[in-house]
């Protein structure tokens, strides 16, 4: 399913002020994680700490955002993210005079016996290697070569005119956001048009494949679940 950024609407969400929020994907659509774009105007803020019992990825696609956990203060500024894992109670405030856009994904941990839930991360897109993937460039935010993550978060960078060299299908979920260029993606079938700020859902096994096409580096930031089998499901 792909949601261009033109189709969205906005709506408030509880214990937000100054926040409005885009949903981009929810389990109503068959989704098991929750993905919202925050667009946090300046002061826009959280108004007590959240508590939640999801793990959470926020990851700031413009602006500045300055972000409480545990009595530290951490500046977020475009690229910037973190991963939290349950029950780590935040706050947040727009510290800037511009917008800012936040991409924030949240999931139900699913605990392994023996393996521990890893601690916080903070860190900036530009502190995270690139390794060579196929025919892009894939960074890791979370490094889900530890078997403690089970949510996988992908930068893939590409080169104009660089495509996929198979069409993959996998029993992992997708939530991709376009943070730059454009391109075509093929989705169960269908040859769709993507560019900057379109998000797609890709359920699990869509056939999926993509093209960079324009001028400028595409990229994209890709959840995928990882690390986890599926008898839960069963
Ligand atoms: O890691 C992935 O599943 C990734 N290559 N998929 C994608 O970009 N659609
Ligand atoms: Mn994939």
């Amino acid at each position: 399913m792909i949601f261009p950024r033109s189709n969205r609407v906005e709506h408030h969400l509880p214990h937000f002020e100054g926040v409005l929020a885009q949903v981009l994907a929810t389990p109503q659509l068959g989704a098991k994680f929750v993905e919202h774009e925050l667009l946090i105007e300046a002061n826009g803020r959280t108004t007590k700490p959240r508590n939640e019992g999801f793990e959470q990825f926020f990851f700031v696609l413009e602006g500045e955002l300055q972000f409480e956990l545990e009595g530290k203060s951490h500046k977020m500024v475009q690229g910037s993210f973190c991963w939290l894992p349950p029950n780590r109670p935040y706050h947040f405030v727009n510290r800037g005079e511009a917008l800012c856009r936040a991409i924030w994904i949240r999931r139900r941990y699913e605990m392994v016996d023996g393996v521990p839930v890893p601690e916080p991360i903070f860190a900036h897109e530009s502190d995270v290697p690139a390794y060579p993937t196929d025919t892009c460039m894939e960074q890791h935010l979370t490094p889900y070569e530890q078997l403690g993550y089970d949510m996988g978060i992908n930068l893939q960078t590409f080169d104009p005119g660089v495509y996929f060299s198979f069409v993959e299908a996998h029993v992992m979920e997708h939530g991709l956001y376009m943070v730059a260029g454009r391109g075509l993606y093929w989705l169960n079938h269908d040859l769709i048009e993507v560019q900057k700020d379109d998000f797609i859902y890709m359920a699990p096994f869509c056939p999926q494949f993509f093209y960079a096409t324009g001028w400028e580096k595409s990229a994209y930031l890709l959840y995928k679940d990882v690390n986890r089998d599926y008898v839960q499901f069963l």
